[in-house]
């Protein structure tokens, strides 16, 4: 783990511009400051999501095509609080569905948290979580023959870019049987004045969001990263739909990584490209989609057309 983390991080130095994978924002404190950005006025995407599972739900369960008497698997790909899941849950509860809920996450804290809540909220639900990669489990769970569905909410798949997103979700299928369904839900694009905002908050807690990279190489890896003399830094291409995170030197100067045994100069203005969190709209889903064993089947939508639950079939 810790050397795979060393390993990365010396080949993203070492990348003309430099790099570091966002992947290694969440440790605890990272993982703390991620809920921190889903509560952030300006971080949008949570409640829009949270709109379609709250006021749309129906429309889901219907995208679904689930007979009400037959028993299928709900998955959910990373566990987080399930705030929207929850609204989903309850609708098919009391409507009496025959399922069991599988969160997987790589974090067992995570789903001792969510397994504990639901039980408080939803009693009736089945809830078995999976601790471990999802490919893994997915890889496991297949076995049973059920059919399922697959919850991957959060415009999660837009820290990829189009190719390793196209290969995750055909990686999805290949774990899966024709008939059963995807529902992936990504952030459209749309105009800068929302997008830049919703990764460049005021109180800066996205700031320290990125910054804690280097901070997890001080700690982990001995590096003397001074945290005052770098900034975060968001863009946003309207016409591509692509948001970028940066963390920028203030100042020229040279940072030493114990571990790896090497020092790294940075010019005035010099950037580490740290993060994607692409926007999509349906030209760019079909394409993806057209890459893999899923078909389109529905496109779901909060009601200020911020966000999209797009519900795919395996053929
Ligand atoms: C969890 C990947 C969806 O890209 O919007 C939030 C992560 N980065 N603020 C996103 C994130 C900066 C987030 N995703």
């Amino acid at each position: 783990m810790i050397e795979t983390f060393k390993k990365e991080v010396k080949q993203g130095l070492e990348n003309h511009p430099k790099t570091l994978p966002s992947k290694y924002f969440y440790n605890k404190i990272g993982d703390a400051l991620f809920v921190e950005i889903m509560n952030l006025p300006e971080y949008y995407l949570t409640r829009s999501e949270l709109d379609i599972f709250q006021n749309k739900t129906q429309d889901l369960i219907s995208a679904f095509q689930l007979k009400p008497e037959s028993y299928f698997e709900l998955i959910e790909l990373g566990a987080g609080d399930g705030l929207k899941t929850k609204k989903l849950l309850n609708a098919l509860d009391a409507q009496k569905f025959s399922f069991d809920y599988f969160p997987i996450d790589i974090s067992a804290n995570a789903l001792s948290l969510l397994k504990e809540d639901l039980s408080e909220v939803l009693p009736n639900v089945s809830v078995k979580t999976q601790q471990g990669d999802y490919f893994e489990v997915l890889a496991s769970l297949k076995e049973s023959n059920k059919p399922k569905v697959i919850l991957f909410l959060g415009s999660n798949i837009g820290n990829m870019n189009d190719e390793k997103a196209a290969q995750f979700i055909y990686n999805l299928g290949a774990n899966l049987k024709p008939g059963d369904k995807l529902l992936l839900g990504v952030d459209l694009i749309k105009s800068k004045d929302i997008v830049l905002p919703a990764y460049n908050d005021n109180q800066g807690i996205t700031a320290k969001f990125n910054l804690n990279l280097l901070e997890r190489i001080n700690n982990e890896l001995g590096g003397d990263f001074n945290l005052n003399q770098f900034k975060h830094q968001p863009e946003y291409n309207e016409d591509d739909g692509i948001a970028k995170s940066f963390i920028v030197s203030t100042t020229q100067q040279t940072v030493h990584i114990k571990s790896i045994g090497a020092s790294y100069h940075f010019e005035a203005g010099e950037k580490i490209h740290t993060e994607i969190s692409r926007k999509y709209n349906d030209a760019l889903i079909e394409q993806i989609i057209a890459e893999t064993d899923f078909k389109l089947d529905t496109k779901i939508m909060d009601s200020k057309a911020y966000f999209a639950d797009y519900i795919l079939t395996r053929h």
